[in-house]
């Protein structure tokens, strides 16, 4: 760590959720480019995956070939590549001072595994306890549309993943799952009509991105 980054003040950590076809992928790039104009610097990541052990993780979680996959080891897996980001890629930014934008994070995986695939709560925020050791996001964009639409821009991607399989029912468990999240943390999360064309996207997640900015400014 050079020793300008010594007396930095903590970085900021922003996640993006969604259902499938939500379009984080596109939202993005246009935040990272508005993030990088204020003089942030800032790390992009994603989960699973953002390490060479969760980009492992992420080819054994989304290949349709993994049929065998058990739910509860779905859900350490998701926790396995989150525990090594946070240590490798989350916690060295925010020390240093860098903000961190990061393609879903936590409550990705109590939506997914526990909406989609009925795993108890109880037990996944035992585990971000332990994997996340309080990282945290400060800011949570959760980008919400109805899910026929998410999987009717999905599917013109082609191959569909192992968890893009799954059941129009699964995917409105996770939205149900995802909004009463937002529900109980308001001040975390910005919900996000996704449903919008892509422009008025950016313009409603930029808007929260310029208030953590201005509220991380001394
Ligand atoms: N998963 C999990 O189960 N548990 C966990 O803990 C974690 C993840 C962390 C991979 O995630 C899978 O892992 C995911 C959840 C699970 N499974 N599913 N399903 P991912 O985030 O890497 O992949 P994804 O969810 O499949 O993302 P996505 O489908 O790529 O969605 P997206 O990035 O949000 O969409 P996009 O590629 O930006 O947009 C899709 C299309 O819509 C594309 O053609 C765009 O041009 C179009 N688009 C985008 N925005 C608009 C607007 N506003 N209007 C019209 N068209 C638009």
């Amino acid at each position: 760590m050079s020793p300008t980054h010594v007396n930095a003040p903590r970085g900021r950590f922003i996640s993006l959720e969604g259902g499938e076809g939500a379009g984080k992928s596109t939202l993005l790039a246009s935040l990272r480019k508005y993030i990088e104009k204020q003089d942030i610097k800032l790390v992009q990541t994603r989960e699973p995956g953002g390490t060479s052990l969760g980009e492992a993780v992420r080819a054994i979680v989304l290949d349709p070939a993994s049929s065998e996959l058990a739910a509860e080891t779905e859900l350490l897996l998701m926790f396995a590549s989150r525990a090594q980001l946070v240590r490798e890629v989350i916690e060295p930014a925010l020390n240093a001072g860098q903000w961190v934008l990061c393609d879903r994070f936590a409550d990705a995986s109590y939506a997914y595994q526990g909406g989609g695939r009925g795993q108890p709560v109880e037990r996944i925020a035992e585990l971000e306890r332990w994997a996340c050791a309080g990282v945290k996001p400060d800011l949570t964009l959760l980008l919400d549309l109805p899910v026929a639409t998410g999987r009717a821009r999905a599917a013109g991607r082609g191959d569909a993943d192992r968890i893009e399989v799954e059941t129009d029912a699964f995917f409105e468990r996770v939205r149900t799952s995802y909004r009463a999240r937002a529900a109980a943390e308001p001040d975390r999360f910005r919900v996000i009509d996704a449903s919008q064309p892509a422009l008025a996207v950016v313009q409603a997640a930029t808007i929260a991105i310029a208030e953590l900015i201005g509220n991380s400014r001394p």
